[in-house]
């Protein structure tokens, strides 16, 4: 009997679970652009563009491989506008009575599913490398999920970068020859743009007129949207990126969002690229001899290491995660945050890049929009929605515990050891913002100074109980304790004078 195959926005991979339980001569595959999913959160409209376009694209090469589709576009009046009701439809049309497909990547689809008018059984997502299975396996029994040594295991069981039973080189990790600040005048060839198709243009039209009110910019849309475009873009980064990826990983610069990025989690995350593909290509360009080892293991690591962790502590703690709040954070997200308009620097920089290319990278990520979120106290809810309509490569599994776990420590130390924060100093020794800024980095209290620079000893005093036991903080704490007792009443009653501007709706 003819069943239905669910094929979501995120799942256009040839090699799914789904598909390779269907059969092409009997089944209907399923795809449909939905409101239900554009407005759960108000994505970016890149990120709309990009998958749509994506989606579009898949549809026709699965109709190449001889599939039937049945595929939705947002614009189609009898289009119901949600995933279970796209499945209902097409049950009614097909006389289908049941659906197969692959596991969502958010628990929020997993239940809606579960609640569809027509059944749909569920088959593991086995486009990574590590199982739920294997990860509970793992970390089973650890007092701490260290990403060090999961990543260990992961180099062990894919034998990338090995030699025998023994990491390539001698070291697992060649962190310390990275992190560089970039120098000036410093050549950066940028991420592959591709020229949008018409398929591409119709869909970035369509978003233009549905969601052109939105945060953020379709205009200047550069996204690869197929398969082939995104190993062209791969190709392109290992070629011209991955040698000085390592160096300049940790560097931020004034107008050059991409430095030496891959710019592949919005293919690696929608299925058009895989793991080991990515991997392999690194590995072997690091065996020509075009590729220093601390870069090809550093990217090795983000993929099979970080990449794969995150989605195992998404699903291993659960729906709650995203609503944790171990700090306790309240204040509201500041209006900045849609606008760019701060006169600190940094955040203006990276959230207008945010704003334009739905992306930022790494470290913009966590110790610019991150570090000051958590040093402000925002509400871990309102940031983590934040994160997820803001980038192209959000999706809930991938996100929340970036953001939850990594950057805001509302899971209470599951994901990081320590909070991710600092004060001004870090970003003016990683960037040029500082330099352009409104306030004085080097200034440690008064009129002007870093609101990094007061915030951060303010985080650490409100805080005082959780993390002065803490052996990584312990050290940070001796030095504000070794401050004239003035001079900290000062620096906390202006920390408390930036929140309440905050609170105020004031520019800062
Ligand atoms: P590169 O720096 O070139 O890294 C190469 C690849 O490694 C990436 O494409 C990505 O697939 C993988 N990777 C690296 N770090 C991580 C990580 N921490 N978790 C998962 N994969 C990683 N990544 C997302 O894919 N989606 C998100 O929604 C997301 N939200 C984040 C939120 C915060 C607060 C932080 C600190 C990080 C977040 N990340 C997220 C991780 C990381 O910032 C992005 O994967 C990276 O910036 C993507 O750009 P790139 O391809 O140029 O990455
Ligand atoms: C993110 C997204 C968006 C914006 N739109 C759609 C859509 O219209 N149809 C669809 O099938 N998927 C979409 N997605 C991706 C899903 O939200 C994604 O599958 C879940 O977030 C799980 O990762
Ligand atoms: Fe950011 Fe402070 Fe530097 Fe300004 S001085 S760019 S606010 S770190």
């Amino acid at each position: 009997e003819l069943r239905l195959i669910l094929i979501l926005g995120d799942q256009l991979s040839d090699d799914l679970s789904a598909l390779r339980e269907g059969d092409a001569d009997r089944d209907v595959i399923v795809m449909a652009e939905v409101q239900a999913e554009t407005d759960y959160v108000p994505h970016h409209p890149k990120k709309i563009a990009f998958l749509f376009s994506a989606m579009r694209k898949h549809a026709a090469h699965l109709r190449k491989q001889g599939w039937t589709v049945r595929y939705a576009t947002l614009d189609d009046p009898d289009n119901t506008q949600s995933i279970p009701g796209e499945m209902l439809r097409a049950a009614e049309a097909t006389g289908a009575t049941e659906a197969i497909g692959t596991e969502p990547g958010e628990f929020r689809l997993i239940s809606a599913l579960e609640d569809a008018p027509i059944p749909v059984h569920l088959f593991p997502d086995d486009r990574f490398l590590c199982s739920h299975a294997e990860f509970e396996g793992w970390a089973e029994g650890r007092k701490e999920l260290r990403m060090e040594w999961f990543y260990r295991e992961m180099r062990r069981k894919t034998g990338l970068m090995m030699e025998g039973d023994r990491p390539a080189g001698g070291k697992w990790n060649y962190d310390h020859d990275n992190r560089k600040r970039a120098p000036r005048g410093l050549t950066v060839p940028g991420p592959l743009r591709h020229e949008p198709d018409r398929i591409t243009r119709d869909v970035i039209e369509m978003v233009r007129n549905r969601f052109g009110d939105r945060y953020g910019s379709v205009n200047d849309f550069w996204f690869g949207t197929s398969r082939d475009m995104a190993l062209e873009s791969l190709g392109h980064f290992v070629q011209h990126s991955l040698p000085t990826f390592g160096d300049y990983q940790d560097a931020m610069v004034t107008g050059e969002p991409f430095l030496f990025h891959a710019l592949l989690s919005p293919y690696l995350n929608a299925g058009l690229l895989g793991w080991r593909e990515v991997c392999d290509a690194a590995q072997a360009a690091w065996m020509a001899g075009d590729v220093p080892i601390n870069a090809a293991e550093g990217f090795i690591r983000q993929i099979i290491g970080w990449r794969e962790y995150i989605r195992g502590i998404y699903f291993r703690e659960g729906p709650d995660y995203t609503s944790r709040n171990a700090l306790g954070a309240d204040r509201d997200l500041p209006e900045f945050y849609w606008t760019g308009d701060t006169d600190m620097r940094c955040l203006s920089e990276t959230i207008g890049t945010t704003m334009a290319e739905a992306y930022a990278h790494h470290i913009q990520r966590l110790m610019v929009t991150g570090n000051f979120a958590i040093l402000a106290g925002l509400d871990p809810a309102q940031v983590h929605e934040w994160y997820l309509v803001v980038y192209a490569d959000a999706y809930e599994w991938v996100e929340a515990p970036n953001v939850i776990g990594m950057s805001q420590f509302a899971d209470g130390g599951v994901v990081a050891s320590k909070p991710y924060v600092s004060g001004g100093n870090y970003i003016n020794r990683m960037s040029d913002y500082c330099k352009t800024c409104a306030y004085v980095v080097e200034q440690k209290s008064g009129e002007g100074t870093c609101p990094f620079n007061l915030l951060y000893w303010g985080f650490l005093d409100r805080h005082r109980d959780r993390f002065q036991g803490n052996p990584r903080m312990a050290q940070m704490y001796r030095t504000w304790d070794r401050m004239d007792a003035d001079h900290r009443q000062t620096v906390l009653t202006e920390a408390s004078d930036i929140l309440r501007k905050l609170d105020a709706g004031d520019r800062i």
